[in-house]
């Protein structure tokens, strides 16, 4: 594995997976500007060979959200500008061109959450609690939640989750699609580079299908949406992964994929 490190963040690669990890443990990995740019410059610099990426929390907890001691004394144009870079850091996770896994374990709070839904895949450990307490502190959600964790629980639900500010546990976290595994304590990171790995062996046009159709596909009347399946069908059906997957198929061998060059 190669390591590299910002100064709030490590990434290393290892077998066609990128780790990104939040290293502010002491901290709770709370996300401060310094934290967003490293994240953000993370994946503006993901080298070629990463076919997936594995976003993972040192220490206990994954992340605290927002670093609180940064936030008091923001104008009201300040704050905007503050969650636009919190967008425009998180769409590039999502839109990286490759699945992300999110590891998860401790606290998910806030921003952490934010952060999260920003994945593909969410494999949390059963130390894993989730919780948006912008209501409590007298501020709101700003890192996309309001859209990416409204998409997962949906909007009665989220509503009512930031009114009280309640604490989810690990097992209502797989309940209700906050994470997608649930794994023993310690486990999370483990298993989010085994999800990766088995990921990063797909056809790289099929999984670019998937994270770039179907999400735009939810936003679209079903008559688009159709219509839109058949074009992402046919040029992924058509492409010579598709042969190699159907011949592997059919003479039960493994696949043998390009690599998305
Ligand atoms: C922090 C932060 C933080 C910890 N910003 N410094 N997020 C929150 O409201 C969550 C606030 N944090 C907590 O509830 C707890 O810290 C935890 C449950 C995550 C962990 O508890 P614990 O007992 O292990 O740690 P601790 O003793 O509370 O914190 C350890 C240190 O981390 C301490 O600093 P120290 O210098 O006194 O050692 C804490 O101050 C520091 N710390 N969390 C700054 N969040 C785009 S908008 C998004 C809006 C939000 O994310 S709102 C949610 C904010």
């Amino acid at each position: 594995m190669t390591q590299d490190a910002f100064e709030t963040v490590t990434v290393g690669l290892s077998d066609r997976v990128r780790i990104v990890t939040l290293n502010r443990p002491d901290k709770r990995n709370a996300i401060s500007e310094r934290v967003l740019d490293d994240l953000e410059h993370a994946f503006d610099t993901l080298p070629e060979a990463a076919q997936a990426v594995v976003i993972a929390g040192a220490g206990d907890h994954f992340c605290a959200g927002l670093d609180l001691s940064e936030h008091r004394g923001r104008s009201a144009e300040q704050a905007l500008h503050h969650s636009r870079h919190w967008h425009a850091a998180f769409d590039k996770i999502a839109s990286c061109g490759v699945p992300v896994v999110c590891a998860l374990q401790g606290a998910v709070i806030g921003g952490g959450l934010e952060l999260a839904a920003a994945a593909h895949v969410r494999v949390a450990d059963s130390t894993a609690f989730y919780q948006l307490p912008e209501g409590r502190r007298g501020i709101f959600v700003g890192g996309g939640a309001s859209v990416r964790v409204g998409r997962i629980l949906c909007a009665d639900r989220l509503v009512e989750m930031m009114l009280t500010g309640r604490r989810y546990d690990a097992a209502d976290g797989l309940r209700l699609g906050l994470s997608h595994y649930l794994v023993d304590p310690g486990e999370a990171l483990t298993h989010a580079v085994e999800i990766a790995g088995s990921i990063a062996g797909n056809a790289p046009l099929s999984n670019y299908m998937i994270l770039n159709a179907i999400p735009r596909i939810a936003g679209m009347s079903p008559d688009e949406g159709l219509f839109t399946e058949s074009l992402a069908t046919a040029l992924t059906q058509s492409s010579p992964d598709a042969q190699a997957g159907l011949t592997a198929f059919l003479a039960k061998t493994d696949p043998d994929f390009r690599s998305g060059d």
